[in-house]
């Protein structure tokens, strides 16, 4: 078991105190892109417009939770506002300049740590006028929630070994990855690394330091939902699984993870809703679904499918 990793709560961030209205939905790791092959997002966009539209409508506060653009690989914000137009249309739907009214609540990761410094941000500015970008966010209650991208618990992530993993991203793959080759370094890819880095999170959220029950992160890219990963929690539900292998069976409410909207054919998150000030949690899903047409009998060819876009709960 690794060591809980250090790390303050800033003391600039975002508080919310939900009442029973409250609903929140959180999403992280878009990496929003320029549109090119190297673009990660792009094959999800309709998706993703689609979930903003039903949280837009349903009322729900949208926190997104890190790596929303790609600034490793574009240097200009421009370039992937030009690209996503109608996705930050719908996003300006959820912003307020006022703080205590706004539904968006934006948390920098490390693909977008240049919206740490207020002076990158002149163009989001325009956008979402008097934004405010935050490192992390505490829902207080009976239970206290933090949400954080992760990043500051994965040491090739975060100080030295960032500026090595930036350097390289910037000028070498975006080229590779147009080429069609997947990244080996990210934990999204590298599930022992996701191990240890939920290992890390957990471990801090257990440690319970300024009174937070609950860790909410994304970064891994894979979902994680009371503690289990979505494999973890398949595999016990079918009772099978690679011999050998340490697995973990509790369940614990101490940490949960987005997972990704950069999925090959889906984008995942938490939703959030308050029933007497306690927390609901549901791990979901918005994908793609193909459903047979209903025809008149003998009219029309059999086999013709409708593809909708269409909300699952996961967990
Ligand atoms: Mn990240």
């Amino acid at each position: 078991m690794s060591e809980p990793a250090p790390f303050a709560i800033p003391v600039r961030k975002k508080k919310l105190t939900p009442s029973d209205e409250t609903r929140i939905v959180v999403m992280s790791d878009m990496h929003r892109g320029d549109g090119t092959g190297s673009d990660d997002f792009a094959h999800n966009s309709l998706i993703f417009k689609c979930a903003l539209d039903y949280y837009l409508e349903s009322k729900f506060t949208f926190i997104e939770l890190g790596d929303a653009e790609e600034l490793w690989e574009n240097k200009a914000f421009a370039q992937i506002y030009i690209t996503h137009t109608s996705i930050y249309d719908r996003l300006k739907e959820f912003h307020d300049p006022n703080p205590d009214r706004t539904r968006y609540i934006k948390i920098w990761g490390n693909h977008d740590l240049l919206w740490q410094d207020k002076k990158n941000q002149p163009l989001l500015d325009d956008l979402f006028p008097g934004i405010e970008i935050h490192e992390c966010a505490i829902l207080n209650g009976p239970s206290r929630f933090l949400l954080l991208h992760g990043h500051q618990f994965d040491p090739t992530c975060h100080g030295a070994g960032s500026r090595v993993s930036k350097f390289f991203v910037r000028h070498f793959w975006g080229r590779l990855q147009r080429c069609g080759i997947k990244d080996p370094t990210r934990a999204a890819n590298n599930p022992g690394k996701s191990n240890e880095l939920d290992d890390r999170l957990y471990q801090w959220a257990k440690a319970n330091h300024d009174g937070i029950h609950t860790v909410i992160a994304g970064h891994t890219h894979r979902p994680v939902f009371e503690n289990l990963s979505l494999a973890e929690r398949k595999l016990q539900d079918l009772g099978v699984g690679p011999r050998g292998i340490k697995k973990k069976r509790r369940t614990d409410t101490a940490y949960f993870n987005t997972g990704s909207c950069v999925h090959p054919r889906c984008i995942t998150g938490i939703e959030i809703t308050f029933e007497n000030q306690r927390p609901t949690l549901q791990l979901i899903k918005w994908a793609y679904e193909a459903q047979p047409i209903q025809q008149p009998k003998g009219s029309g060819p059999p086999g013709t499918y409708d593809l909708v876009v269409k909300r699952t709960v996961l967990a």
